[in-house]
């Protein structure tokens, strides 16, 4: 028997193209419909076992109601091709989940914390998907931040040239954060094939639509996005919601762009177990939601059009309930994670191979840098370059970048918009496809903090969350530091912050060669490394050019290594310092001081063991570093040097820092603030003399 949906959408006729105009009417067959219903029920129905078992203490303490929801994921996800598209539904998208293929088992087991091989294995909390047979990369807890993601994926399938479609979804309080805006506007501009899919239940937690959305409606605020196309949906109707997925999911099959289907949906549940709604829901509200239920009014639709009989309906609603039953049942057997595991699988292991070759004619740090993006980008047709600027001519504000357009073409060096959510975001989605490798640069690092959310929540603990299930083989490049009259916004060294967070990888090169064999080793890496490259160090000749190191010539992360050897002290230093520890240690050897000066080179991994053979032979530790002292690496370094190398100490351990004030734009109060030379010096005298 089959049910041919009328098309109900009359709003948003003008949107569609004339290729979406000769859209055949989608016909609806009874096939479609019992399995609409069955996702619908199992989605519902282990919500309600989810409910009994935290209530009979079985281990579970988290809970999120779905309830309400269950109409428009089911039919999306039906509207897909499992394991050839790409999906990032949000936590209340069970449905969906189930839909395209996720087992009723297995999302209880994640309920259960469970050490399963798909959803984090108990890492996450519940209903955060991971799935990759079926091209679900693993979703966090941060409202908002899978569309951007979402959008690097589509944009992997796009340069690609694969007929694959993106979906993500999230509820209308995931609307107000910048990174949905941020990721419409890079769908549109660039065409993407993607579907956004909002869930809008009219609130976030206690939050109603009203002080949430100016003009309350998502679908006016889209509208402005020109390529977009904007449905609003009835999400708890069958037709409409069946008719606007599908017209969605064809525009983006047929290379005509992005769309975004606002689903208004009930909420009838609590926000989760530890919500209470009548706190901020009266009883007329809360009567009205269990009205827009989907499931009885799903089930009256197919009644009403003969699809089933109610003795049929009733011998569904038994068989699914066995099969939450079961499932449970299935999912309780299966062991926790072990204790000693919950360190594993932060980084995907990775071992620099290279070979050293005769090196070339000198070459500055730019050059060195340049050159290693072109071999790279020569070797693996996967490594793409996008930031601000970078495109082109231009190659970025500093010229690093340049040639790369003209070489590659613009789909692997291209330009973003002004915004760095996008830029990480969209490299964390263009990792998926497990081809695409992109170098992204962040103009300053000082500007990172606009995408530190999916920096440091998301990137970074990618591998972690999703129990080595995804990794992220992204480098994002970052100029950094002072000494350049930048003032407090083009002076920053934030290598302090980045090293705090787990999961990611810190390099800051000194001098040419050792710039060039990191950044080729952090591209081969299939983990998150963050390039720090001090401006000030780009065109500098006397230290830091050096002869050209070959094209298959990689430098291991975590290898420190000792620029100049000496007996009655160590320094310790990074970046630009190591120049400066350098110069001071030659003015001081002249005088009869030998100094052994560290270049620690990457920060994670951190090579102590170098540091403490220093120490074990001077006795005496100084730890120079640009950035302000309070929370400094020093201090991570000084503490290691106590715990560690206490009984080789003949000195208190000294740092020379930054001053903990941002740094000024005025010659005179930069130079107040950064350390100059002469501190260097004063310290490095008052400690060979302790
Ligand atoms: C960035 C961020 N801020 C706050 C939270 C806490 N939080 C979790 S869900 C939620 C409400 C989300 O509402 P909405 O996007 O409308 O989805 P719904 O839960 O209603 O389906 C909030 C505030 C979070 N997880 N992430």
């Amino acid at each position: 028997m089959g049910i041919h949906a009328v098309r109900t959408l009359k709003t948003e006729k003008d949107f569609l193209n004339d290729l979406i105009g000769t859209l055949p009417l989608p016909s609806i067959d009874r096939d479609h419909a019992l399995r609409t219903l069955e996702v619908m029920h199992l989605a519902r129905m282990i919500d309600e076992k989810m409910e009994k078992l935290v209530r009979q203490n079985k281990g579970a303490t988290f809970q999120l109601s779905v309830k309400g929801h269950e109409m428009i994921g089911a039919l999306s996800a039906l509207a897909l091709l499992p394991g050839t598209d790409w999906a990032y539904p949000y936590y209340r998208d069970r449905s969906f989940a189930l839909g395209l293929g996720c087992s009723a088992e297995e999302i209880l087991a994640a309920f259960l914390a469970r050490d399963i091989e798909h959803h984090s294995g108990g890492r996450m909390m519940p209903d955060h998907f991971s799935h990759k047979p079926l091209r679900m990369p693993c979703q966090s807890s941060c409202v908002g931040s899978q569309y951007l993601q979402a959008v690097g994926c589509a944009r992997g399938s796009a340069l690609r040239k694969a007929n694959e479609i993106v979906y993500v979804s999230g509820g209308d309080g995931s609307t107000s954060q910048g990174d949905f805006h941020e990721a419409l506007n890079f769908s549109s501009l660039h065409c993407l094939p993607i579907i956004f899919v909002v869930q809008d239940n009219g609130w976030a937690i206690s939050v109603p639509s009203s002080e949430q959305t100016a003009g309350k409606s998502i679908a006016k605020m889209a509208r402005g996005y020109e390529g977009l196309s904007v449905f609003e949906i009835d999400g708890c109707d069958y037709e409409q919601t069946n008719d606007a997925v599908r017209q969605a999911v064809f525009k983006a099959r047929s290379g005509k762009g992005p769309s975004l289907v606002v689903a208004k949906v009930p909420r009838i549940g609590p926000h989760s177990n530890s919500d209470d709604p009548k706190k901020y829901k009266n009883e007329d509200q809360i009567a009205a939601e269990n009205e827009k239920d989907p499931i009885p009014r799903f089930e009256s639709y197919l009644l009403d059009k003969g699809v089933l009989s109610l003795a049929e309906l009733e011998e569904l609603r038994r068989r699914h309930f066995n099969m939450v039953e079961e499932a449970a049942l299935a999912a309780d057997q299966l062991p926790h994670p072990l204790r000693e595991s919950a360190t594993d699988r932060l980084f995907a292991p990775f071992d620099a191979q290279g070979t050293a070759s005769e090196c070339g004619e000198s070459v500055v740090l730019m050059d060195a840098l340049n050159h290693a993006l072109i071999e790279e980008m020569e070797r693996d047709k996967g490594v793409i370059v996008f930031g601000e600027d970078v495109a082109r001519g231009k190659g970025g504000v500093f010229g690093l970048t340049r040639t790369l357009t003209d070489r590659f073409g613009p789909e692997r060096c291209f330009n973003t918009p002004l915004a760095e959510s996008t830029i990480i975001g969209l490299a964390i989605g263009l990792s998926a496809d497990g081809i695409h490798k992109s170098v992204a640069e962040i103009q300053f690092a000082d500007y990172f903090w606009s995408g530190a959310n999916q920096l440091i929540n998301e990137l970074a603990s990618i591998y972690y969350r999703s129990n080595g299930e995804w990794n992220c083989p992204v480098v994002i490049r970052m100029p950094y530091g002072g000494y350049i009259q930048g003032g407090p916004y083009h002076s920053q060294s934030v290598e302090a912050f980045l090293c705090h967070c787990p999961g990611l990888k810190v390099a800051v090169p000194s001098n040419a060669a050792d710039a060039k064999r990191l950044l080729k080793s952090a591209i081969r890496d299939p983990n998150p490394v963050i390039f720090l490259e001090h401006k000030a160090l780009y065109r500098q000749r006397l230290f830091c050019a050096r002869p050209e190191p070959g094209p298959d010539d990689l430098l291991p992360f975590g290898q420190a290594h000792v620029v100049r050897e000496g007996t009655d002290a160590t320094i310790v230093a990074w970046g630009m310092m190591v120049m400066m520890a350098n110069e001071v240690a030659e003015t001081l050897a002249k005088e009869g001081f030998s100094v052994d000066l560290v270049d620690l080179r990457t920060l994670v991994p951190l090579d102590f063991n170098t540091v403490l053979a220093s120490l074990k032979k001077t006795g005496k530790l100084l730890i120079l570093h640009e950035a302000p002292r309070n929370c400094g690496f020093g201090a991570e370094l000084a503490a290691r040097a106590v715990e560690e190398g206490f009984s080789y100490l003949d000195a208190p351990v000294v740092r020379v820092t930054g001053k903990d004030c941002p740094v000024p734009y005025c010659k005179d109060l930069e130079e107040e603030i950064l350390p100059q030379k002469k501190d260097l010096e004063e310290a490095l005298r008052r400690l060979l003399h302790f």
